[in-house]
């Protein structure tokens, strides 16, 4: 198989001949989603919940069936829906929201080594304020979550176990029905960012075992602006309003104000409207190739990828070495090159991936690295992308003489 060369026609950057591998920062957006937006934009725009004119009630209707379709791709129910920015914005208001109401001196917030900046800042935030404290379960020696000082550091004092449902920078997928069932065990609540995992792996919540899922729009084929935070009810019953104002409200006095049902509850202001109509479109597009076939695509990729990355003469693969439990992002480095170096010989070959710490600084410490050089596969790259990339990687090591 390789990948499905019928649809990269529908990615009008692809025509540009750069071999995109940096989907895990951002996905490049097919036509169906830039019509369905530029559609909506032009004969049904204004703004939602509020006028009783058609224009408005024809935009509600829109924003609401975004909301019905984020749900059915979720097996969700529609209520546990909330539009946010993005995952940022999600897991910030799953920290503030919910750790600020149940979090005190004595608890404990679980994270991990490997988390993104956003599912690691917001609790350290938190913690602060609370005087709850932050603890992190370490990654093994492949890069994996390690399971067992999981368990060791599971007890009854935590109340929140925070993880990512697929590491942005190693690829490694956490199995998260098992370590959200030992955190239910000690009546902890359940956070997993799945920036990374949603847009690669069908997700169910109903099995997945989180309380709360975090995800963006912008790496699934949408547009930037949008993301969504979905909570079991229990959960999201718990959590207090992160920000106030218009359409979040039920009655407003001078003084004192009660708060809408949940979702509204959370979606305080004008939400991205013509984003929601991208996202739904988007997620149209992801069920038409089928989330499996998606997730198979990757890790087909990732396979061909890992046996071709170990035979140039000194590139070192961070993480995962096989497809157990990993998905489609590959950390590299190169002996004696700088990460940015690397990504910039590779641009001039029209190879685009990202060099950097990738938003987690403490797991870079944790490899011994300052930045690594990142290759992230979705559904347009095929196996001449690989090409390009080892033979791009080949020439930069003879630039600097290694191997
Ligand atoms: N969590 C993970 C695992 C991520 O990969 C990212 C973004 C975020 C959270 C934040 O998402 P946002 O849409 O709110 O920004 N990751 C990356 C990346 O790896 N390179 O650029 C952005």
């Amino acid at each position: 198989m390789n990948g499905f060369p019928d649809l990269r026609a529908d990615f009008p950057i692809l025509e540009t001949g750069v071999h995109f591998l940096d989907s895990g920062a951002s996905s490049q957006k097919p036509v169906p989603v830039l019509e369905a937006m530029d559609r909506f934009a032009r004969t049904s725009y204004a703004n939602v919940h509020r006028g009783a004119y058609k224009l408005s009630v024809a935009a509600t209707e829109a924003y609401e069936a975004a909301r019905q379709r984020v749900a059915r791709f979720l097996n969700a129910d529609p209520d546990e829906v909330i539009f946010t920015r993005g995952a940022t914005t999600s897991l910030n208001m799953v920290a503030f929201g919910w750790g600020m109401q149940h979090l005190g001196p004595g608890d404990r917030i679980l994270t991990t080594v490997m988390e993104h900046h956003a599912n690691l800042v917001p609790w350290q935030m938190v913690a602060r304020r609370t005087g709850a404290t932050l603890d992190h379960v370490p990654i093994t020696a492949d890069g994996r979550f390690d399971l067992d000082a999981y368990r060791e550091k599971l007890d009854e004092r935590v109340k929140v176990v925070a993880f990512t449902g697929m590491s942005n920078a190693l690829g490694t997928i956490p199995v998260t029905p098992l370590i959200a069932s030992l955190a239910h065990e000690v009546d902890a609540r359940v956070v997993v960012d799945g920036a990374q995992l949603v847009p690669h792996r069908g997700v169910d919540v109903k099995t997945l075992g989180a309380d709360f899922l975090a995800f963006s729009s912008h790496k699934m084929l949408g547009p930037t602006g949008i993301g969504v935070l979905w909570g079991r009810m229990d959960a999201l019953e718990e959590m207090e309003p992160f920000e106030g104002g218009g359409e979040m409200i039920a009655d407003v006095t001078l003084h004192d104000a009660t708060w809408a049902p949940i979702p509204h509850r959370f979606e305080a202001g004008t939400p991205s409207i013509i984003e929601a109509v991208g996202l739904h479109a988007a997620i149209d597009y992801l069920d038409s190739i089928g989330m499996d076939r998606i997730f198979a695509h990757d890790r087909h990729l990732t396979a061909i990828a890992l046996e071709r990355l170990a035979d140039v003469p000194g590139v070192r693969i961070h993480g995962p070495r096989d497809l157990e439990d990993r998905g489609g992002v590959i950390s590299i480095t190169m002996d004696g090159t700088h990460a940015h170096d690397l990504a910039t010989i590779l641009d001039e070959h029209g190879v685009a991936v990202r060099a950097g710490h990738h938003c987690a600084k403490p797991l870079m410490r944790e490899l011994g690295v300052a930045a690594t050089a990142r290759v992230s596969f979705y559904v347009y790259n095929t196996e001449e992308d690989i090409d390009a990339l080892v033979s791009g990687l080949r020439k930069a090591g003879e630039l600097f003489g290694v191997g």
